[in-house]
Parts: C-alpha cells; sequence; structure tokens
C-alpha cells in the first residue's frame, strides 16, 4: 500500500524535514521536497558541516560536496564546489540540463555561475576561527558525532508514493585539499530505486565509498530485508572492512516504499528526524557498539 507522503534525514534536522514534509502535504513531488528540504541547512550559517558556513579543509578552502536523485533514477552530483551557497541547486541543474552526472572544482563552479548561482564567501568569521585554532595543532582526529548536526541526507516519498532522495556537505572538517568523500557519490552517500526505497549516509566517507552502502542497503531490500536489518548488515560490513571501526562514525537511514523506516550506526548518538503527517520527532538510532 502506498503510505502517507513522508521526510526523513539524517540528524535531528527537523527544520529541514519539517520544510519538505510541508511542500509534500501542499503536494510538492519528492524532488522539489529533498532539495528545498536540505536547502534548509546548506543555508543554516551554525550548521559548520553544511554548505555556508561549512568548515574548510587544511588550507581553508570550503569546498562543498552534494548529490540528488529523482523517482525515474536519474542523478545530479557536484564535488568540489567553491562559493556556492547551495550545492545540491546545482546538482540538480547538472541533472536536468547536462548529459552527465557530476561535476567537479572550476568546471562546476563555472557551469553553475552560468547557470545563475552568484558567488559568495562561505567561509564564517567562526569557521575561520575554529580552524586557525586547528592549525595549531595540526591533528586530524575525525569527530564522532558532531554536536548532533553533520552531513545532511534526505530521503521523500510524495503523494504519489515516488521516493527522491539528496545528501549535501561541507565533508569532514580539515579534510586534505581535494578530498571527495561519499556524499555526492551515488550509490555511498546516497541510492534510491522507485521500486524499492532509498538510503543515505553520514559520518566518515571513506568507510562509506569503499562499502557503497547505499547502494548495498536498497540491494539489500530489494531481496526481502526491512530498512532496519539492511542498515544493520551494512554497518556490519564497515565494521568487518575496518579494523579501526572504533574511531570513526558511520549512520545510515533507510527508507522503503512502504514507508518502513530503518537506521543504524557503529557509536550511539546518531538520530534521524522524521515528519509525517503534520508530527515532527527526532528518533535515537540503534547502534552497533553499545
Ligand atoms: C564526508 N560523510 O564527507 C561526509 C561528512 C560527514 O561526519 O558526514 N561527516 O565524509
Amino acid at each position: 500500500a502506498k503510505p502517507s507522503p513522508i521526510a526523513v534525514a539524517t540528524w535531528n534536522f527537523q527544520n529541514a524535514t519539517k520544510m519538505a514534509g510541508s511542500m509534500l502535504y501542499e503536494g510538492a513531488s519528492a524532488l522539489d521536497a529533498v532539495e528545498k528540504g536540505v536547502m534548509v541547512e546548506e543555508g543554516n550559517l551554525k550548521n559548520t558541516t553544511v554548505g555556508n558556513g561549512g568548515a574548510p579543509d587544511r588550507d581553508g578552502n570550503v569546498t562543498l560536496d552534494a548529490c540528488i536523485m529523482s523517482p525515474d533514477g536519474n542523478a545530479g552530483s557536484v564535488v568540489y564546489l567553491k562559493e556556492i551557497e547551495h550545492p545540491v541547486s546545482v546538482a540538480r541543474k547538472v541533472m536536468e540540463e547536462t548529459p552527465h552526472v557530476m561535476l567537479a572544482g572550476e568546471g562546476a563552479l563555472q557551469f553553475a555561475i552560468q547557470q545563475g548561482f552568484k558567488r559568495k564567501n562561505l567561509l564564517t568569521e567562526n569557521s575561520e576561527k575554529a580552524w586557525k585554532e586547528w592549525l595549531k595543532e595540526k591533528e586530524y582526529r575525525p569527530i564522532i558525532n558532531i554536536e548532533n548536526h553533520d552531513t545532511i541526507g534526505m530521503l521523500c516519498i510524495d503523494e504519489k508514493g515516488d521516493i527522491a532522495g539528496a545528501c549535501t556537505t561541507s565533508g569532514l572538517a580539515y579534510k586534505m585539499n581535494g578530498r571527495v568523500g561519499d556524499s555526492p557519490i551515488i550509490g555511498a552517500g546516497l541510492y534510491l530505486d522507485n521500486e524499492v526505497g532509498g538510503a543515505v549516509a553520514t559520518g566518515m566517507g571513506e568507510a562509506v565509498m569503499k562499502s557503497v552502502g547505499s547502494f548495498l542497503i536498497v540491494e539489500l531490500m530489494r531481496q526481502g530485508n526491512s530498512p532496519q536489518e539492511a542498515c544493520e548488515e551494512a554497518i556490519n560490513r564497515i565494521v568487518k572492512q575496518n579494523k579501526n571501526h572504533k574511531e570513526f562514525q558511520v549512520a545510515f537511514v533507510a527508507l522503503n516504499k512502504a514507508g518502513e523506516i530503518g537506521s543504524y550506526c557503529i557509536h550511539k548518538g546518531f538520530t534521524y528526524a522524521k515528519y509525517q503527517e503534520g508530527e515532527s520527532s527526532n528518533n535515537t538510532s540503534p547502534s552497533y557498539m553499545i
């Protein structure tokens, strides 16, 4: 049976799921809802892990990664994009206006400008201060649960029962210049199949990429696993594949076409936001490590 429209997102990004969810109940497509939903966090200056105000790399560059996927199986992505506040919207333009799926760096910026996006300095005073503080020690140590907010990955089902997804991030703080994570990689940070459902990831992108985590979860759901079982299997594989898994966080959220949600992570502390039928909630994910 077709579920009532639903928006789910990584972390306690309820402002984003409320935005997307209320659009869905006004008849918006899942694709429009995920884009507008994640844009809330891209524009949130207090969030130092997505969009404007995102933490820079080691050299002080704010470089953004984002992707979007539509129910028809089409996808768009941008990586290492500088100076554009809403990379998800550029990713959507890549999907809709070019024969390509992914644009990187200079070329992505050039394309964004051609499409009418405005350049903007995304390094806020606070992020610059924190980076300069970090430079004193230069210790690269990913933080497990960053103040309950991190990369936003979102999945929506609309009135028609179609599913769309988006994922957007400034990547790991103080990453190497040039580093790209899982978030803009179709199959890693996001994957969906309109016959089955979708999945999104947050946390240590390297581990998600090596497991092609979101694609794996969708395939496991296709084979009959619940979203919860599929997320648990993906985390179990990441645990097996990475001896140092105690040192980093990975979390997945999955949504199937019946509107069932699953979520699992390595370390406790991960939550996901949900909006359905006028109700907004933040939900605690079970974890591999107790
Ligand atoms: C990345 N998955 O770039 C993203 C960032 C993230 O915890 O979620 N950080 O690896």
